[in-house]
């Protein structure tokens, strides 16, 4: 019965999908709206404009913006937006916790306690014992805020976030390949690819609107997917390859072999825009590869080499051929090197800038391009792409936010599994936490524990797996009880208006951040308080930098869905293809291409070799457990799982497992196992699901009851520091 409910609502696309809810929660239909206003869903990294529709100050209806990029399709998360003031649970006044218990407070008694705590920290141990968890889901204005306040304030550069987990190596790779974060190619792209080459993600669930997208042009595309569970995108596939979890750098080496072998290498585009590691060339290159050739590798990988040879050959002869990756790349020990890889393949065969040729990395979360990767908002990062560990990009920022020479830290700060170790071994003392729900999302929860840190978080909804560390909870604004800029994929920014009020005291992130400022003696330092103030000033200081996007105005971001940036003026239009002669501003005049980002202009190609997963099954754990998403559900379900449609039709937490590894185990529909790893142990419900490879469990995380990530490993990638989630040895036994 879910079942069909699930597959009713993933394959119904788009617009469709309104009426589809609209019609199976039984609820009467929602009353007319009188005024619309235009507002970005909250949700993913897709984006989708959104019409906001409105009784008597009410919010009681939503459709899809028809002139905004997403062309008036939603998915379902998208068409229940009118539910979100609705939800149960919220937070209408600050929690202290005293002896034990959360009691009520006023703003003024928690507020003065986070900054009792956070200053006495500070003369006791020093800045970095006091830190930001902050998050893709911020407005652009509250992450630019909370960074300066701790960098160039109170001199912290433990300022790190949720995109550490997400999208972290996705924004090394595109810096050691091109000198610049974020995708060169735009949305737009999808229209015009005859390849989609998607590895390591399932748009059909988590980016449903672009799937929409390229599911419309599948007869003129073909669709390559790499994934070791039979997706929902997979199954949409002209070729699907279910790789063993964790070998996908052979896959890509392989395929750059075959390309480099068959002569399918752009030569002409190689010699003009690219560069290899080391100062070598297509000879030093071509010897690197000579291990990956796919007879070579292909056991491994856990698919046929005349399969690799065949992609390889689609991937490079195809008209325009467009890469689509998310976390089964990303959250990876190798995930930088994969990127690099990824960006490799395209660099060879030309298969870039130009429409819908381009490696496309997807964004997570709404605004993890444009509030947390743009500002710089990571514990490595000075805004614009800079780095904390240059002493002249430190200048610069020292310059741009008039603080003395000298303010900011040449020392970076610890990453999102760093700060939680330091909160678990006395090194960190305070913590502020905003926008998201470690508690649930981290790696090895299992070994999770604070130790003498204050947690401060901001959140809107009260019992979440966070508030229970919580010494001061304040209530939290959601989506468009405030104002602010999200930024998306393709370089996109647009803004969301404040349409309805929030619950009780709740306030903005930005408000509690401008509060804060003021207590710790930082006022004169964050005198833009509002968000229209803050995007003034960070719109001014991105002039100095190629993340320029000074043009992008308040004024015209009320008027417009959006625009892309780089922008430098008031007239210019945004730029769809970035490095692109014509489009990008930068690109110098008469160039068909430039990869500026690089002092050579040229982008990087990376020899970059395959190491084994550090969780290799072993006899003890022989299985490998993956995890990841479902459509209907948003991450740790604080707001998804609220919604009694999503609810209903996601299913509890469950372990996914072939049916051939249930009868070798012994496990029946519906059994309650052990999964064990070296990391933790938990229970859990099997469903037996011809879906992942033999071999392989699958879970997803939103459910708070049944929290996975206590038995998923921590391993980072050492560039990156984004832990591996996708690839855990372990052990499933049928509980009796
Ligand atoms: N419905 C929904 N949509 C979302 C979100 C959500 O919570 N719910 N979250 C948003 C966010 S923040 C993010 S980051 C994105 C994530 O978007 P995706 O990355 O598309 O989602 P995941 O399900 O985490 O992982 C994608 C796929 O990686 C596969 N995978 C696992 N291991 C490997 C491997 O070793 N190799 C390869 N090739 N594939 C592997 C998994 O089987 C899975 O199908 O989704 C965004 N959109
Ligand atoms: N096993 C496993 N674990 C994973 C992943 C995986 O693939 N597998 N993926 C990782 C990835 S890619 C990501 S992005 C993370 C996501 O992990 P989280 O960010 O921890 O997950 P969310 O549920 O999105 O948490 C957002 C929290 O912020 C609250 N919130 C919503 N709006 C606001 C607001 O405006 N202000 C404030 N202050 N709070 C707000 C929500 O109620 C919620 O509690 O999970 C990571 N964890
Ligand atoms: S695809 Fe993403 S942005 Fe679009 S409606 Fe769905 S959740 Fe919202
Ligand atoms: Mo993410």
């Amino acid at each position: 019965m879910d079942l069909t409910r699930r597959e009713a609502i993933g394959l119904l696309g788009g617009g469709a999908l309104a009426t589809f809810v609209g019609c199976s929660s039984g609820k009467s239909i929602s009353p007319a709206a009188t005024t619309w206003k235009k507002s970005v869903c909250r949700f993913c990294g897709t984006g989708c404009g959104v019409q906001l529709g409105f009784l008597d100050g009410r919010l009681v209806d939503v459709r899809g913006d028809e002139l905004a990029h997403n062309r008036g399709l939603l998915c379902v998360k998208g068409s229940l937006l009118t539910e979100l003031p609705k939800l149960p649970g919220r937070l209408s006044h600050p929690l202290i916790r005293e002896k034990g218990r959360l009691r009520k407070s006023t703003w003024k008694e928690a507020m003065d306690r986070i900054a009792s705590e956070f200053s006495g920290a500070m003369e006791k141990a020093g800045p970095s014992s006091v830190g930001f968890y902050g998050s893709g889901q911020l407005y652009t204005e509250e992450t630019y805020t909370a960074n300066k306040l701790f960098k160039a304030g109170l001199r912290s550069n433990n300022v790190d976030g949720n995109p550490r987990l997400c999208m972290a190596s996705a924004a090394f790779g595109y810096v050691t390949t091109f000198g610049k974060d974020e995708p060169m190619g735009c949305y737009e792209d999808l229209d015009h690819a005859t390849c989609y080459f998607v590895i390591g993600a399932n748009p059909a669930e988590c980016h449903p609107v672009l799937f929409e997208r390229m599911r419309l042009r599948l007869g003129k595309a073909k669709l390559i997917v790499v994934d070791p569970l039979r997706t929902k995108t997979a199954r949409r596939a002209d070729r699907f390859l279910q790789v063993v979890p964790g070998t996908d750098l052979l896959l890509l080496n392989a395929m750059a072999h075959v390309i480099v072998e068959d002569g399918l290498v752009d030569r002409p585009f190689v010699e003009e825009h690219c560069e290899f590691e080391g100062g070598g060339n297509l000879v030093s290159y071509r010897k690197f590869l000579q291990t990956y050739a796919p007879e070579k590798v292909a056991e491994r990988i856990g698919v046929a080499a005349t399969r690799i040879r065949e992609i390889a050959h689609l991937f490079a002869t195809s008209k325009a051929t467009m890469s689509l990756w998310t976390m089964g790349i990303n959250q990876r020990t190798q995930g930088v090197f994969l990127n690099n890889t990824l960006n490799s393949l395209h660099l060879l065969t030309g298969q870039i800038c130009r429409p819908g040729a381009t490696p496309l990395s997807l964004t997570g979360q709404g605004n993890a391009c444009g509030g947390v990767r743009d500002t710089g908002a990571l514990s490595h990062l000075l805004p614009g792409g800079r780095l904390i560990e240059k002493a002249k990009h430190r200048e610069e920022m020292e310059k741009l936010w008039k603080v003395p020479a000298g303010t900011i830290d040449p020392k970076p700060g610890w990453d999102a599994t760093e700060l939680f170790r330091a909160a678990g071994d006395g090194r960190l003392r305070a913590l502020l936490i905003m926008g998201t729900n470690p508690m649930q999302t981290l790696p090895d929860l299992t070994h999770q524990k604070k130790k003498d840190c204050f947690v401060a978080l901001a959140e809107p909804f009260e019992n979440t797996r966070t508030s229970e560390i919580a010494d001061v909870i304040l209530p939290a604004a959601l989506w468009v009880e405030k104002e602010g800029v999200y930024g998306q994929t393709e370089r996109r920014y647009q803004l969301l208006e404040k349409v309805l009020d929030p619950p009780g005291e709740a306030r903005s992130d930005l408000e509690i951040l401008v509060d804060l400022a003021n207590r710790l003696g930082h006022g004169k330092l964050i005198q833009a308080r509002t968000p229209g103030e803050v995007w003034d000033e960070w719109r001014k200081i991105s002039a100095a930098s190629l993340y320029n996007f000074e043009g992008i105005t308040r004024e015209r971001l009320r008027m417009r869905r959006g625009l892309q940036w780089p922008c430098p003026d008031g007239n210019h239009p945004g730029t769809k293809r970035r490095f692109v002669g014509g489009d990008d501003p930068f690109v110098p005049k008469g160039k068909k291409v430039s990869f500026y980002g690089r002092p050579s202009g040229k982008a990087l190609i990376h020899m970059r070799p395959y190491q084994p997963a550090p969780e290799a099954p072993t006899k003890e754990y022989p299985m490998i457990l993956t995890t990841g998403r479902v459509l209907e559900q948003w991450h740790s379900g604080t707001i998804t799982d609220r919604i009694v449609e999503l609810h209903d039709t996601s299913g509890r937490g469950q372990v996914r497992v072939n049916p051939a590894d249930a009868r070798r185990l012994g496990i029946r529909k519906g059994d309650t196992v052990r999964l064990q790893s070296r990391f933790g142990s938990m229970t859990i419900r099997a469903v037996i699901d011809p879906a992942p490879r033999i071999g392989v469990a699958w879970a997803s995380f939103f459910d708070a009851k049944v929290l996975i990530n206590r038995v998923v490993a921590d391993h980072v990638d050492p560039m990156s520091r984004q832990p591996e989630y996708k690839v855990t040895a372990v052990r499933l036994s049928k509980v009796t």
